[in-house]
């Protein structure tokens, strides 16, 4: 039988993963194994990279996959120029499903790249919550400012020298963020413009707060068919990967 591919990571990909599930769709969903214990899905869930386009490809191939839905992180580039050129090889469709990014308030700064965001901190030392993850940590480090980190799980080693790290999976609240950067004395926050919901209370606390958001702008998306919401990709579904049961 066919299958559907859901490469995941996303509240929506686990909102998608839901209604499939409650569909009877045959798909299995994709993690890359970047956090040490990943929400559970209710699909059959595989774990870890395919070896780049070429192995993503073989995988579409040898796994009789119908279509794919990339509903990765709108910062998750590389997997997404992958499965771009994997479904382009092997002749499978596929759809995006992406949160629409934040509007932009007019107070905030935003920068087009991580460089972009270390350019724009102050000299001089002061309170920062950089509430990007761990992958993209070293280009700060030669700034002298405290350091706040939220990460998913314990780093093996200091990411940021003397920097106060808070372990948190998303999603996040408003009242929490606000206490936790005042508690820091955070002057400023290095946020992606990630979108959604999960990741948004960090900038309505620094807006309450007078906190100066830094705000990344997110990278390129493949030239693919995008829908926002999980409710528009299964529909995408049914129309293009219909499966018994619909
Ligand atoms: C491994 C799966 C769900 C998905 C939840 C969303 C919300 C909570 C907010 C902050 C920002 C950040 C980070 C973040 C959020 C959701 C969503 C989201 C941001 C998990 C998850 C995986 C990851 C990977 C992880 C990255 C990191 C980024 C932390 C699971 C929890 C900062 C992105 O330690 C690491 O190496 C972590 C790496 C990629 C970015 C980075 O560069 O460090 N996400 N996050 C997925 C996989 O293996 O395929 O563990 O359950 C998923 C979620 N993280 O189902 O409810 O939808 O965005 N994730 C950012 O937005 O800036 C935290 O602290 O305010
Ligand atoms: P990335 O830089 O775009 O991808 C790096 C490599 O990780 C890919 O080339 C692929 O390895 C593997 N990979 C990524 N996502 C995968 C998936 N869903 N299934 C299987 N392999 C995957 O990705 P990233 O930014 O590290 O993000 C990794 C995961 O975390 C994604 O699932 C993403 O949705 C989630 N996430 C990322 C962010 C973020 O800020 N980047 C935020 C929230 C959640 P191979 O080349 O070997 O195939």
């Amino acid at each position: 039988m066919r299958h559907i591919l859901l490469l995941g990571g996303t509240t929506e990909a686990s909102r998608l993963a839901a209604l499939l599930a409650h569909a009877d769709c045959p798909a299995i969903f994709s993690y890359a194994g970047r956090t040490v214990a990943p929400i559970a899905q209710p699909l059959p869930t595989r774990t870890g990279g395919f070896g780049g386009a070429e192995g993503l490809a073989r995988y579409l191939r040898d796994h009789d996959i119908a279509a794919l839905i990339d509903a990765t992180h709108p910062f998750a580039a590389r997997i997404s120029g992958n499965a771009d050129a994997a479904c382009r090889a092997a002749g499978v469709p596929m759809l995006m499903l992406r949160r629409p990014a934040w509007a932009v308030d007019p107070d905030w700064q935003h920068v087009p790249d991580i460089g972009g965001a270390v350019a724009a901190l102050p000299h001089a030392p002061t309170g920062v919550f950089l509430a990007i993850g761990k992958q993209t940590l070293a280009p700060f480090a030669s700034l002298p400012h405290r350091w706040l980190l939220r990460l998913v799980d314990a780093p093996d080693a200091a990411p940021l020298p003397g920097a106060k790290v808070v372990l948190a999976r998303g999603p996040f609240t408003v009242a929490g963020d606000r206490a936790l950067m005042q508690a820091h004395g955070i002057t400023h926050l290095v946020a992606k413009n990630s979108g959604g919901t999960g990741a948004a209370a960090k900038l309505q606390a620094a807006r309450d707060l007078g906190v100066r958001v830094v705000l990344i702008d997110r990278p390129a998306a493949p030239d693919r068919p995008q829908v926002a919401t999980p409710d528009q990709a299964l529909d995408w579904l049914h129309q293009t990967a219909p499966w018994r049961g619909v």
